[in-house]
């Protein structure tokens, strides 16, 4: 299905793609020059920055500044920064001591190409580069100092123990063991839906949204965070291999505290779906300016990687 921009009649896909090519382009300029020693954790870096990843998290960043009337050149580096907090986090995510994945996104996992300690390595300098990249003054001399430490206040508290960080120790303690639902709800709103939330924040208040807009973006950015971990559920059931670049039914293997496992598939997708419809509806007082993110909505839910 082809999902199209109300404002400009563009397909989804081609609003991604030329994103995409901006975002990808300012992130192999913060990386450097392939020169940089040394040159394995420079190559280790590249290889899991530029291994295929679909960037909704900047995206939704840019996305959300144009929805409040800011500019792409006012977030990129934003953007930037937050992808390669991902990035950091799919690297040791894969590691053999927590997922032990040896596919990502249809490639190897870092650690499978580079080693486990240099795959470590890479994740750290990433995670570091994305807050040198964030503090930067010449990078951000566009932002009042107040929005940038505002924003960069929130991407930290979003990546670490309060959130993404903290999410995932959860997910470690509770695998084998049988959580309720609201308990599966907490841990994937940190360890997914945080940085989520995080990127739509981070696009609202640079791109100057006064606070019921900001309020508005933040429901939006926890529906969908929320329907974006219950999609990554579903597809390890029904996507496959050659789509999703990873090992499928692995959670269903290891015994993981998931959505289809807990309620079943068809109520899994009922939720989804009600996620999805309460993101856009908060967006009721935006005008088309803010159709990309509805699309998104959409595409969360209906992706198949
Ligand atoms: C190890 C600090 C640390 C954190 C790991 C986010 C995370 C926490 C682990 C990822 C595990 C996982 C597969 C979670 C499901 C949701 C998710 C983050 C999927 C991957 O994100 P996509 O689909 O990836 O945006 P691409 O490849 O498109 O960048």
């Amino acid at each position: 299905m082809i999902i199209k921009s109300l404002k400009n009649n563009i397909p989804l896909s081609q609003y991604i793609d030329k994103y995409k090519a901006i975002i990808e382009e300012n992130l192999l300029r913060l990386l450097g020059p392939s020169e940089i020693t040394p040159v394995t954790l420079y190559q280790s870096m590249h290889y899991s920055l530029f291994a295929g990843g679909k960037r909704i998290r900047s995206i939704l960043c840019i996305a959300s500044a144009e929805a409040v009337g800011g500019a792409i050149g006012d977030v990129i580096h934003i953007a930037s920064a937050i992808e390669m907090i991902h990035t950091y986090s799919l690297i040791h995510d894969d590691l053999p001591s927590m997922d032990n994945d040896d596919l990502r996104r249809g490639k190897p996992t870092n650690h499978k190409v580079f080693g486990e300690a240099t795959a470590i390595l890479a994740g750290d300098a990433l995670l570091t580069l994305a807050f040198t990249t964030l503090s930067d003054i010449s990078v951000l001399s566009n932002i009042p100092p107040e929005k940038a430490l505002h924003v960069i206040n929130e991407i930290a508290l979003s990546s670490g123990h309060y959130g993404m960080v903290g999410g995932q120790q959860i997910d470690m303690e509770s695998q084998g063991k049988r959580i309720d639902i609201s308990s599966l709800e907490q841990m994937h709103m940190k360890k997914t839906g945080a940085l989520i939330r995080a990127s739509v924040r981070s696009g609202g208040i640079v791109g100057g949204a006064a606070p019921p807009r900001l309020l508005a973006l933040t429901e939006y950015g926890e529906n969908i965070g929320h329907a974006f971990q219950i999609a990554d559920d579903i597809l390890d059931v029904e996507g496959s291999i050659e789509d999703v670049g990873k090992t499928i039914g692995k959670d269903i293997a290891q015994n993981k505290n998931t959505y289809p496992a807990m309620i079943g598939l068809d109520e899994s997708k009922a939720l989804e779906k009600s996620l999805i419809d309460r993101a856009i509806e908060a967006l009721n007082d935006f005008d088309e300016s803010a159709d990309p993110l509805r699309m998104i909505a959409k595409y969360i839910v209906e992706r198949k990687r």
